[in-house]
């Protein structure tokens, strides 16, 4: 068995461990997507089957069943097949697939029908994901229906249904030492294309242009696509939360803000880094950045193992609007303005969110069931990312505020004494970026 295979057979083992006796779970990857015509999308396989399996191809599934004294790991996939892999590529095939994957048994996936059919009868419970639920559905009545109709033969069907997707999630919020290695290079990946970015910049430069450089440094070290669609923001389209059209061309004068990460052996880096296109900061913008740097430094910094989730928004919180007050766009007492979430005029997001296989990462943010927020424990990857944006057309504050948008995001690793910053290699102090920004356009 390879390293690898250890590491996908553990991560199957802890689902197996987790499964109630006398049950089978099912993890579905999807089929290849239409982008146009006869051309699809390049194919990424389902974040959870990935994560169980490292198994890459369309058309796959796994079945993992669960009895009294043995446990059994099944995985579907496409059959071998010259001519269609003459035109679309290869194709590993059962027969292969059994011994690369250390599973226990494989077969083609149109026998997957009959082989569910077949894994339902004498079960108590079957674990489905349950946002796949429309997917599933039909699939799920037509074997049950095949496991009822042997009911006179003395044929038992399950009676219960658990949600997979949040076992899975769970196991998934707390990453093993393969996963943090790869976010690891993920993020430094990710962060050394940031910097050729602010390195590339100057003014008159397009978006897309910007887009392209990043692009150019993720694949050149080893990771061919974004986690994300890239966003490149300069001037005021730095204040649209999801800009990707990235087709402005920068001005002098403007701020551009880079919300930008790359997907490394499937997992996923998210940095966003604001910096002037002319290389230095006007005094305003450099207000709004510094107020910026300060909650996000606070907010990493109360983190660590035992540490409730909302402390990183709250401490965020607090500096924002304390600096919303000092430059003048709020009026009020600081506690009250909170209070009152008049803060959202010009920080209408949360401050972070998981990172993983996704870049929104699974995994509860409360306590099951509960309304307490969950504390935080050594293994968790998550991004601080607190922001600050003046509507262009706000005229209840200065002209020179109006238009501004910066925010500041980081990977952060929660450590057994605090928290590790895995993309710290970006610069981030006023002075940094003033020196890099345009040194190499
Ligand atoms: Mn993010």
């Amino acid at each position: 068995m390879t390293e690898l295979n250890a590491v996908y057979g553990a991560r199957r083992q802890r689902l197996l461990d987790a499964m109630p006796n006398n049950s089978v779970a099912l993890v579905l990857t999807g089929p290849e997507q239409v982008r146009s015509n006869d051309c699809d999308y390049h194919f990424r396989p389902n974040s959870d089957f990935y994560y169980l399996t490292g198994f890459e191809e369309p058309e796959a599934a796994l079945l993992l069943k669960k009895a009294e004294d043995e446990a059994t790991v099944t995985l579907f996939c496409r059959p071998k097949d010259t001519l269609r892999e003459i035109w679309d590529g290869r194709r590993v095939g059962p027969d292969a697939a059994k011994e690369r994957f250390a599973v226990d048994f494989t077969f083609e996936i149109a026998e997957l029908d009959q082989r569910m059919g077949e894994a339902l009868c004498d079960t108590d419970v079957v674990l489905l994901s349950q946002l796949r639920q429309e997917e599933i559905a039909p699939m799920f009545e037509s074997w049950m229906a095949v496991v009822r109709a042997q009911r006179k033969q003395g044929v038992r069907a399950p009676e219960s249904r658990l949600d997979l997707d949040a076992v899975l999630a769970e196991q998934r919020l707390i990453k093993d030492a393969h996963e943090i290695a790869l976010m690891r290079t993920a993020a430094k990946i990710s962060a050394d294309a940031h910097s050729r970015a602010m390195a590339v910049t100057k003014p008159g430069i397009w978006e897309y242009q910007v887009e392209a450089e990043i692009k150019h440094e993720f694949a050149m070290n080893g990771a061919r696509h974004e986690a994300y669609n890239s966003i490149v923001g300069s001037g005021e389209n730095a204040c649209i939360l999801h800009y990707v059209e990235n087709n402005g061309q920068t001005q002098d004068g403007d701020l551009l803000l880079i919300d930008a990460g790359c997907e490394y052996q499937m997992y996923a880096a998210d940095i966003t880094r604001t910096f002037p296109v002319n290389g230095k900061f006007s005094e305003a913008q450099r207000a709004v950045y510094e107020v910026v740097l300060k909650a996000q430094e606070a907010a990493i910094d109360v983190i660590a193992p035992g540490v409730s989730y909302d402390r990183i928004h709250d401490t965020a919180v607090r500096i924002l609007t304390e600096g919303m007050v000092e430059l003048g766009w709020l009026v009020g007492d600081v506690d009250e303005l909170i209070e009152t979430e008049a803060f959202k005029k010009y920080y209408m997001h949360g401050t972070g969110h998981w990172l993983g296989i996704d870049v929104h990462d699974v995994g509860d943010y409360r306590v099951a069931g509960e309304k307490t927020w969950r504390n935080l424990e050594a293994g968790m990857v998550l991004t601080v990312e607190p922001a600050l944006y003046v509507a262009i057309d706000d005229e209840t504050v200065d002209a020179k505020w109006r238009g501004i948008g910066v925010r500041i995001e980081d990977d952060i690793l929660v450590t057994d004494s605090g928290y590790e910053n895995l993309t710290a290699d970006v610069p981030k102090s006023i002075d940094a970026i003033e020196a890099l920004v345009g040194s190499r356009a």
